[in-house]
């Protein structure tokens, strides 16, 4: 019980690898820079603590092999990790959150099943993290709680140690009551979250349908509702809101609602830019493309991200524009991030039979319309192909944000580029000089495509300018700042760069 900020996120803060028979523990930099942003917070404060799972290595004896000390670069705390077997991992993390809960928050009620669902595995599982955070938490601490497959810590959290301070993010879309309501749990769920002091959302349209989905089922009150600030409200999206409830009132307490977009590592990724490697392999790349365009497309391989519809809209294109044959390439990078789930080999399928019918309809010895890359490019390697592609496609169906779009923004250093964006992507409602398309129509995926590739320079520029200025200011410090303010000033957070 010594630790003034707990941080309760399922992937451990570092990669656990064997070498030569030895356990290593080595840095886990994902990409988009959350991690290495969250554990700069343990610098700040005296001591720190962040709770995660592991596969248990002797699943008949799952003993709590648990707390490490870390005392490194971003400070001084433990980690514990909750051996699960694997019966817990698959009936919390892929039946549970997966099969059942992330086509809800993504708004495909078809795709759910919440029949296999095992409740009382869910709720033991998020039991134990919250018995684990209370266990590190010292006396009034923070405890920030990520995504929704911890749905049930805070009300446990706020049972266990009512004197902590609780903040939950949530990284996904969150839908309104008449989606949300199709969970069968969902009282328990939204207790649940109403035991938090703040909940943060990345924007206006998911705290508004969580109030929605709040009031449907319990006696909540808003409190104070404020004008959304203009930064996030492109006129006519999709996902725009014109106020947001900031505060609500639940038996007695109060609960902040914070819209919050997490941003990318800008520095970091311009760091990659500037170096010389980076720049020898988008003259490669370039090289190779020759007189053509790259249009680059990069998301994980999930029915949400709206891979499928992509590449069809892909297809008419060549079809009805034979000019463009032999002129531009789609490099469509689909990595699976759960290949033990049967749906995303489906999915991965279908994704290999469309490029594989572009590719035999349209291709020819030289020129190969789409490369499908399934396995992970290295991060390196995706922001030169960032660098190089003259237009990024992104168009998921449903995103809670989508970092992607803003990593290529913060690779075009050199001002060019054109960024095509799904209006169904929480970065859409800041990101209001990307060309908007809707995934929904034929129509418009076609045609914003089109648009992107014909653009002349001058515009390019334009758009570009004004979405790098969106992506520098609002980065991944800038949330992470924006999160604790919610807090009070007691804890600050560190500039990992400097810190690192
Ligand atoms: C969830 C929400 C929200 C992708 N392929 C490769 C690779 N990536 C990296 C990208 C990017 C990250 O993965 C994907 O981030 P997204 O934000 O696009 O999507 P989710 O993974 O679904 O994340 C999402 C996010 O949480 C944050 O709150 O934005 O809406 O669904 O950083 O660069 N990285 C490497 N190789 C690849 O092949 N190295």
């Amino acid at each position: 019980m010594s630790s003034n900020l707990v941080i309760v996120y399922h992937r451990q803060p570092y990669e656990e690898v064997e070498v030569d028979g030895k356990i290593e523990y080595r840095e886990n930099k994902s990409p988009n820079g959350i991690v290495p942003t969250l554990k700069s917070f343990f610098g700040r404060v005296d001591k720190g603590a962040w709770i995660a799972w592991k596969h248990a290595k002797d699943p008949a004896n799952p003993e709590f092999e648990r707390v490490i000390e870390i005392d490194d670069a971003y400070g001084t705390y433990t980690v514990s990790r909750l051996p699960l077997t694997p019966e817990q991992v698959k009936s919390f993390y892929h039946v549970s959150s997966k099969e059942a809960f992330w086509p809800i928050l993504h708004g495909f009620k078809e795709r759910y099943n919440y029949d296999p669902v095992d409740w009382p595995t869910f709720r033991e599982v998020n039991w134990a993290f919250a018995e684990a955070a209370a266990a590190e938490a010292a006396e009034g601490a923070v405890v920030w709680v990520h995504d929704y497959n911890l749905w049930l810590v805070p009300g446990y959290l706020r049972t266990l140690r009512p004197d902590v301070k609780i903040s939950f993010f949530h990284h996904t879309p969150f839908p309104n009551a008449d989606i949300f309501n199709v969970l069968p749990w969902r009282k328990e769920i939204l207790e649940s979250l109403l035991a938090c002091d703040v909940i943060g959302f990345h924007i206006p349209r998911y705290v508004n349908n969580f109030v929605s989905s709040a009031r449907s089922l319990l006696e909540v009150d808003t409190l104070k509702r404020e004008k959304v600030h203009p930064d996030m409200v492109p006129e006519t999206s999709a996902l725009s809101e014109q106020s947001v409830v900031t505060e609500i009132g639940y038996e007695g307490r109060t609960v902040r609602l914070q819209a919050s977009p997490v941003g990318v590592d800008v520095d970091y990724i311009e760091e990659v830019v500037a170096n010389e490697a980076t720049a020898k392999r988008v003259k490669e790349i370039k090289q190779e493309i020759g007189d053509g365009q790259l249009i680059l497309s990069v998301g994980r391989t999930d029915y949400t991200k709206g891979g499928i519809e992509q590449l069809q809209s892909f297809e008419r294109i060549l079809e009805t524009r034979p000019d463009l044959r032999g002129k531009v390439r789609l490099m469509h990078v689909s990595v699976a991030a759960n290949s033990e789930m049967t749906s995303y080999e489906e999915i991965q399928r279908d994704l290999e039979h469309q490029a594989g019918m572009i590719n035999g309809r349209y291709g020819s010895f030289d020129w190969q319309p789409v490369a499908l890359i399934s396995r992970p490019v290295k991060f390196t390697d995706l922001v030169a192909y960032y660098r190089a592609a003259d237009v990024a496609w992104i168009t998921p169906l449903a995103d809670g944000m989508n970092l992607v779009c803003k990593e290529y923004c913060a690779a075009r250093t050199d001002g060019d580029g054109v960024l095509v964006l799904s209006e169904f992507a929480g970065a859409a409602v800041e990101l209001a000089s990307a060309v908007p398309t809707n995934p929904f129509s034929h129509k418009s995926m076609d045609g914003a495509i089109q648009f992107a590739l014909e653009m002349p320079e001058e515009e390019r520029r334009g758009r570009m300018k004004k979405n790098r200025e969106k992506v520098r200011t609002q980065d991944i410090r800038f949330w992470a700042e924006d999160q604790m303010r919610a807090f009070g000033e007691e804890i600050l957070p560190a500039r990992h760069a400097e810190n690192a």
